[in-house]
């Protein structure tokens, strides 16, 4: 093969995504047609889209996801996004993905949270019968900002379709902004939802100095942590919580450029990748949403590789383990370690 022709090591990598919101991974191209679509809204890219080398405050991304839900407000939307949203990250080497989305009711083109997941798993469906090259599966969110009482009609969805999906829901996830409401609130729904089967996704520790929440989340206690950011004692969080997650083998999902772009880590080298990583803790690395932070998952391992001087055997290993973390049953598990295995020498001749 010439060299023009050969395919980045970091996009021919096969990988897995775990951190993905829908709304969020929308790519520059889907969100112009969306724009197209509603000019008198004059939305502009940079209000969807952080761009390279450019940062917001932390809050602010929560005001960019809502303007891009006025983007997405008919069942018609979420199908199209869904569709792309998955051949992008099919496109980019991504081979099991975890897809993860807040039902949202619209009555002005009557969209209800119902006809939302349905939206999203008909998209799934038909890219599985477009043969695209990627496992797709997905978790209802909770959205903080609902409260108890939507956190809890979100489990209830979730478990109809647990029942009736065929396997493609798997979880929930928690997050939305963390400075709004109390773990405490949301303790209940996610209880009721493990008891179902749901695996459970918890966002933490994004925000600092709220070691009370943490150790609530951790009673549960979560099958995995997003970001966790401010867990570890260097970040001003404890041994003691460290010693829960070591204990408990709680894989970490960890998103470089989403929180250098949102500003709550210093930078990609003083990233808390690298206090987990250098415990032999289980991470994976993910995108967060590869739309409004301007990236995808092959860039992400990039930039783990340069920031944390990682051989390629050191990341082939970090996405090989990521399966591990999968939400979907062992036999999946083991299909996937088949078919990486399958395209390792490949990937390891061609350097
Ligand atoms: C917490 C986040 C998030 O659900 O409409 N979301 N929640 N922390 C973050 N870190 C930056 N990034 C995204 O996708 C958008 C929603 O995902 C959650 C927020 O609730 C946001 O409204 P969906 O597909």
């Amino acid at each position: 093969m010439s060299t023009e022709m050969r395919i980045p090591f970091h996009q021919a990598l096969p990988k897995v995504e775990l951190h993905a919101h829908l709304n969020a991974s929308i790519s520059s191209i889907t969100m112009e047609k969306l724009i197209l679509q509603k000019p008198h809204l004059n939305i502009q890219h940079n209000m969807t889209m952080i761009r390279k080398g450019q940062t917001r405050i932390f809050e602010e991304c929560f005001e960019m996801f809502k303007v891009i839900h006025q983007l997405t407000d008919s069942v018609e939307h979420i199908f199209m996004v869904t569709k792309d949203v998955i051949k992008e990250f099919a496109a980019d080497g991504v081979k099991y993905l975890e897809l993860r989305s807040t039902p949202r009711e619209e009555k002005s083109t009557a969209m209800t949270k119902k006809s939302y997941v349905e939206a999203v798993l008909e998209a799934i469906r038909q890219c599985k019968q477009e043969d695209v090259d990627i496992d797709v599966r997905f978790l209802l969110s909770i959205d903080r900002r609902g409260g108890p009482t939507v956190a809890m009609e979100t489990v209830k969805l979730a478990e109809e379709f647990f029942i009736s999906s065929d396997g493609l829901v798997v979880g929930m996830d928690l997050s939305g902004d963390p400075a709004v409401e109390h773990a405490k609130n949301f303790i209940a729904p996610l209880h009721a939802a493990r008891n179902i089967g749901l695996k459970l996704a918890v966002h933490m520790a994004e925000i600092p100095n709220k070691h009370e929440e943490w150790e609530m989340f951790l009673g549960l206690p979560p099958d995995r942590i997003g970001h966790g950011t401010f867990l570890h004692p260097e970040a001003g969080g404890s041994d003691q919580l460290v010693d829960i997650i070591k204990k408990r083998q709680i894989p970490i999902e960890l998103c470089l450029t989403s929180n250098v772009k949102g500003q709550t880590v210093p930078s990609y080298s003083g990233h808390h990748f690298q206090y987990w990583y250098n415990c032999g803790h289980p991470c994976v690395l993910c995108t967060d949403g590869k739309g409004v932070f301007a990236t995808n998952v092959s860039q992400e391992y990039q930039i783990a590789e340069s920031s944390f001087s990682l051989s390629k055997a050191q990341i082939w290993e970090l996405s090989y383990q990521s399966i591990n973390y999968i939400f979907a049953p062992e036999n999946v598990k083991s299909d996937l370690r088949s078919h990486w295995n399958d395209l390792k020498p490949g990937l390891f001749n061609q350097s």
